[in-house]
């Protein structure tokens, strides 16, 4: 099986490229770097000192059947001439501008998350019907698109069964979008375009609406120094439960936006290897609407994390002004059956995955940079 891995050189898709290859996939990675190129701009690099993408990729031969291509899925000449040589079974699509707080720093980054994203994801499946290829697309989609509130009842995947109001008919619809960044919307428009080259044109596509990823390195990238994982502690690109670790290995006040009420959905960097691995082997039928799975593990509160760190770690939480437009306060619920029902067996939070995250911090503590750690975009 050919799989080729768009943005495989991210915190996620080199993992999961890693771990396809190690499942016998030949892997193509495509990538422009331009998480490299926005993290230098920054003054954020990788705590970790990843590699140069060259040095990566000789050590990931020692894995499995891996090769690298630079590529800008926005180029329809260039995408199209990597799918006509390549003519993949199986499309991994995480190439995107992931950061919530990035998108809303000011005018530039707004319009860079959009373009990149959702022309990415238009030029990748307009490519595909030029050249008459139907591989399974598996996008990367988030939580976020469903908001983070149980007011319809735990959160289904993709689609929600209703009662028309006017006709009495039960009818399933898509779950209504509510993203709460721009990055957050483009993840809801890649969705209704989806939606509509598998109407159109016959694709099958998954989507998997992924929580917050936390963690370092999986079995595979922690097994050489060369093939290290990339980790963001920064105010734009650490994720929570990261950034919360790292704050307190180095003796930073644990910064709680707001009441530190909000529940979020987590999953740990290796599931996120398993899960897409699993979604790559179980297509949809042919003819059907996106697929959607849950890729999440277990849902907790932002402000109980950090209580729970802080208690472990000896360190202090400190409640910053919430610099989102988001609930004070929420709850969720989250089901992930389609995922388990594939065989999905979740790694929860454990005191040992978290040490690991400590430990790494502690390591390349010398690279941090603290001017960093707090994030500078506004709602
Ligand atoms: P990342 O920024 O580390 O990786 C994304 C990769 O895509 C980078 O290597 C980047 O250079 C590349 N890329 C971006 N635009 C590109 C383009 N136009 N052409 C080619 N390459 C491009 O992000 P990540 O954390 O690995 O996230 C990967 C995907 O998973 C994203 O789509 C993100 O939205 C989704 N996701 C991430 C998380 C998380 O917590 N990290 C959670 C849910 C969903
Ligand atoms: N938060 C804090 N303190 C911090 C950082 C964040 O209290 O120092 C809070 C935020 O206010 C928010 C929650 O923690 O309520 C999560 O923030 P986050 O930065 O960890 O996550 P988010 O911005 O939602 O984005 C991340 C990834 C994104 C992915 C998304 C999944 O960057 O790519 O899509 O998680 S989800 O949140 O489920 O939509």
């Amino acid at each position: 099986m050919k799989a080729l891995v768009l943005g495989g050189d991210g915190f996620c898709g080199w993992p999961t490229s890693l771990h396809l290859a190690a499942e016998g996939y030949a892997v193509t990675i495509a990538d422009n770097l331009s998480r490299r190129a926005i993290a230098a701009q920054l003054g954020a690099p990788s705590l970790t000192p990843i590699r140069p993408i060259e040095e990566r990729i000789t050590a990931a031969k020692r894995v499995g059947d891996v090769e690298f291509a630079p590529l800008d899925v926005t180029d329809p000449v260039a995408l199209q001439a990597l799918l006509a040589r390549l003519t993949p079974d199986v499309i991994v699509h995480f190439a995107e501008q992931r950061s919530a707080p990035y998108s809303m720093l000011g005018d530039a980054e707004r319009r860079f998350t959009v373009a990149n994203n959702v022309n990415g994801t238009n030029t990748l499946f307009s490519a595909l019907v030029e050249l008459g290829q139907r591989p399974h697309v598996v996008h990367l989609g988030t939580m976020g698109v469903y908001g983070y509130s149980d007011d319809l009842g735990e959160l289904q995947e993709g689609y929600l069964d209703v009662r028309v109001a006017q006709t009495g008919r039960d009818v399933t619809i898509g779950y209504p979008a509510n993203p709460g960044s721009i990055y957050h919307l483009t993840k809801c428009l890649d969705h209704t375009l989806m939606q509509f080259y598998a109407k159109n044109w016959g694709f099958q596509i998954t989507d998997l609406h992924q929580g917050i990823v936390w963690g370092t390195d999986t079995a595979i990238t922690g097994s050489d120094e060369a093939l290290i994982n990339r980790f963001d502690y920064d105010g734009e690109y650490g994720t929570v439960l990261n950034r919360l670790v790292s704050q307190a290995a180095i003796g930073h006040p644990l910064t709680v936006y707001g009441t530190g009420g909000q529940s979020r959905a987590f999953i740990h960097i290796s599931d996120t290897a398993r899960c897409v691995h699993l979604a790559t082997g179980a297509p949809p039928e042919p003819g059907s609407k996106v697929q959607v799975f849950n890729q999440v593990a277990e849902v907790h509160n932002v402000g109980a994390l950090a209580q729970m760190i802080a208690d472990r770690m000896e360190a202090k939480v400190t409640h910053l002004d919430n610099p989102r437009k988001e609930a004070a306060a929420n709850a969720l619920r989250v089901s992930n059956a389609g995922l388990r029902s594939l065989g999905f067996a979740p790694h929860t939070l454990q005191d040992s995955l978290m040490d690991e995250i400590a430990a790494t911090v502690g390591r390349y503590q010398d690279r941090l940079n603290r001017d960093v750690i707090l994030s500078k975009a506004r709602w």
